[in-house]
């Protein structure tokens, strides 16, 4: 039978048994949900929240997790130079569960993983990449792709690699500003994240342009031109894996026009039905998304957006809550781009909570709103800055202008807490126990002895 488009706010049947677990989840939960949802004075930090070192050797450049909901047991590592790992009763297994080559300069590389929501049935997962050297490329640099691969057969525990399928290509001009993260949202769409293409500045407009646009260093040509044309760029989109398209018409713009694309667009996608607007485009206006997630209490979206060089910011996004810009290049965190006046900005979707590059700071990472088995850490937005390994909690104040503030995670007061290198990621398993992952190789989890951390240990199913 012939697939036809997702209708929205349709669930599969697999879909709806993800939904109960996390019904399950919510209702062991309840208590601490209740709690967060009061506001500012309801998350604290337990006082002896950890960040624990797995001790886990063997993995270079550990970026993204994720853990399918297949009762295995395993929490997959992925290494940004290009292997999967599993990560199984405390060790790294071997051989590896896969090897997607990529270029691995400047900020390319194996950069994301999403396992679809029926992956114990299908074993389908996603990840984003870098093309590897040698490929023909839309762009002077190596384009991202969108791939998939299906994990089904004799072995499950490692992936034939010729069950690979290329869903998206963007093109690309630099080796930096790539996004890559990829994430299933709770609607059951794939949404992934790429920047502006790098690399400072945005000279060539992409983020706020929704249409195909030359590389023309000016931002006001946002039209087609000569090819070849970048879109996608400075974006977040959302697609539908589960069909395709058999000859995709010019409003696809992340595979050829006229191939078959290995995705449809859900019909409810915010620039569906209007002329020159790229139809996989979830949100817009953005330099490097390099991490995102989506909060799975109630399915709003957290983006940290890597700034320039003045200000790095974090957007909590309402679940279903499409088109929003969030105002790159024109602003930068709640300022002008490059302004030192706080809240100049008045463009666009405004971050709830930004910081300056004071102090050494220059990169964010993250983040995630922890919603894991330490009740009194339930709401907090935990987010890190790559440079100076600080980690950040975010919470509703009331107060301030976004009505967000954040403090830093301080052991004893006034020391920083800090992995050994600077967070490049963060994950959670099924249970919600946040993970972090840091350049030279380390892997921690938050953790509390005093605080029931162990509740979820083998997951809710
Ligand atoms: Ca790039
Ligand atoms: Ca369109």
């Amino acid at each position: 039978m012939k697939p036809s488009p997702s209708p929205p706010n349709t669930i599969s049947s697999g879909l709806r048994r993800h939904a109960r677990a996390l019904i399950v989840q919510t209702g062991v939960l309840s208590v601490a949900l209740f709690v967060g949802q009061m506001g500012a004075v309801a998350q604290t930090v337990p006082a002896d929240l950890m960040l624990t070192d797995l001790n886990i050797t063997g993995i270079d450049q550990p970026i993204a997790f994720a853990e399918p909901n297949d009762g295995s047991g395993r929490l997959f590592i992925v290494s940004r130079t290009g292997n999967i790992y599993i990560y199984r009763n405390g060790v790294v297994e071997s051989p590896e569960f896969l090897n997607v080559p990529s270029s691995t300069g400047g900020e390319q590389g194996l950069l994301g993983i999403a396992f679809h929501p029926q992956f114990a049935s299908n074993g389908r997962f996603y990840v984003q990449h870098t093309r590897p050297a040698g490929g023909a490329n839309i762009g002077t640099f190596p384009d991202q792709l969108t791939v998939e691969y299906t994990a089904n057969g004799p072995d499950p525990d490692v992936v034939p690699p010729a069950t690979r399928r290329v869903i998206m290509t963007v093109g690309d001009l630099a080796n930096n500003h790539n996004g890559g993260d990829i994430h299933f949202g709770p609607d059951g769409f794939l949404y992934i994240s790429i920047g502006d293409g790098g690399p400072q500045n945005d000279p060539h407009g992409f983020a706020q342009c929704l249409w195909r646009k030359p590389a023309d260093n000016n931002p006001a040509s946002c039209a087609s031109g000569t090819a070849p044309n970048y879109a996608l760029l400075g974006k977040i989109m959302r697609i539908d894996v589960d069909g395709t398209t058999a000859s995709a018409p010019a409003e696809m713009c992340g595979t050829a026009t006229g191939a078959t694309a290995n995705y449809r667009i859900p019909v409810d996608n915010p620039h569906v039905g209007t002329s020159n607007t790229c139809d996989e485009i979830w949100h817009h206006g953005m330099r490097n998304p390099f991490r995102f997630s989506f909060d799975r209490s109630n399915g709003d979206m957290l983006v940290g957006d890597v700034g320039q060089g003045t200000w790095e910011e974090v957007s909590l996004i309402p679940a279903a809550d499409g088109a929003q810009n969030l105002g790159w290049r024109t602003c930068e965190g709640r300022q002008l781009r490059g302004s030192v006046t706080v809240d100049s900005c008045n463009f666009g979707l405004l971050p709830i909570l930004d910081y300056s590059h004071a102090a050494g700071r220059c990169s964010i990472t993250g983040g995630y709103r922890f919603r894991g088995p330490i009740p009194q850490f339930n709401g907090m937005i935990v987010y890190a800055d790559y440079c100076t390994r600080e980690i950040f909690f975010g919470r509703p104040d009331g107060a301030t202008a976004s009505g967000w503030s954040a403090t830093r995670w301080e052991n004893p007061p006034g020391t920083p807490v800090r992995p050994a290198s600077g967070p490049i990621g963060f994950g959670e398993d099924l249970a919600g126990n946040l993970y972090l992952a840091a350049q030279s190789d380390q892997v921690y989890r938050f953790s509390s002895a005093t605080a029931g951390d162990n509740l979820f240990a083998n997951g809710f199913e």
